[in-house]
């Protein structure tokens, strides 16, 4: 059984992965209208991934007798500067899941829930992944100039370069 204060902690998590799924959902759209279907797709997929995470967090906490609830969102942004600047915002932003995610980590501490404390052990090692591959695309990017060919060339090999069974 969860004690409340996971329980609400969870919740909390469940709004931030259901957020990251809305930003990633505005990149791609954005993406797609700039006529980068390559980054596009890619970041479709990146939602898909997060609306997983969020629905495992979900599932995880109505069966440990919780109340996994679906709360309003935060409006996500519409507009990104250029994609160097949007990927920079994506590892800005998985950054700061970690962070949550370690957060919740030291409350199953606290809190003796060593259930808990294992089901998160699967956040943990992804947040390490997901934060690998934004820092690479980064580094990729950062080998291109920001010229129009250097993101058409980039745009074509990103879903070579980084597969989404990277992301999960
Ligand atoms: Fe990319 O964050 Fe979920 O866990």
């Amino acid at each position: 059984m969860l004690s409340t204060t996971l329980e609400k902690a969870l919740n909390k998590q469940v709004r931030i992965e259901a957020e990251s799924s809305q930003i990633y959902l505005s990149m791609a759209s954005w993406c797609e209208v700039k006529g980068y279907g390559g980054m596009a797709e890619f970041l479709y997929g990146h939602a898909d991934e997060e609306r997983m995470h969020m629905l495992k967090l979900v599932k995880f906490i109505n069966e440990r007798g919780g109340h996994a609830i679906v709360s309003d969102l935060m409006e996500p942004p519409v507009d990104f500067k250029d994609p160097k600047t949007m990927f920079q915002q994506v590892l800005d932003h998985e950054v700061f899941v970690s962070k949550s995610i370690n957060d919740l980590v030291s409350i199953t501490l606290e809190e003796k829930d060593y259930a808990t404390h294992n089901f998160l052990q699967w956040y943990v090692s992804e947040q390490i992944e997901e934060e690998a591959l934004a820092r690479n695309i980064i580094d990729k990017l950062n080998l291109i100039s920001d010229t129009k060919n250097g993101y058409y060339l980039f745009d074509n090999d990103i879903n070579s370069l980084f597969s989404q069974n990277q992301i999960q």
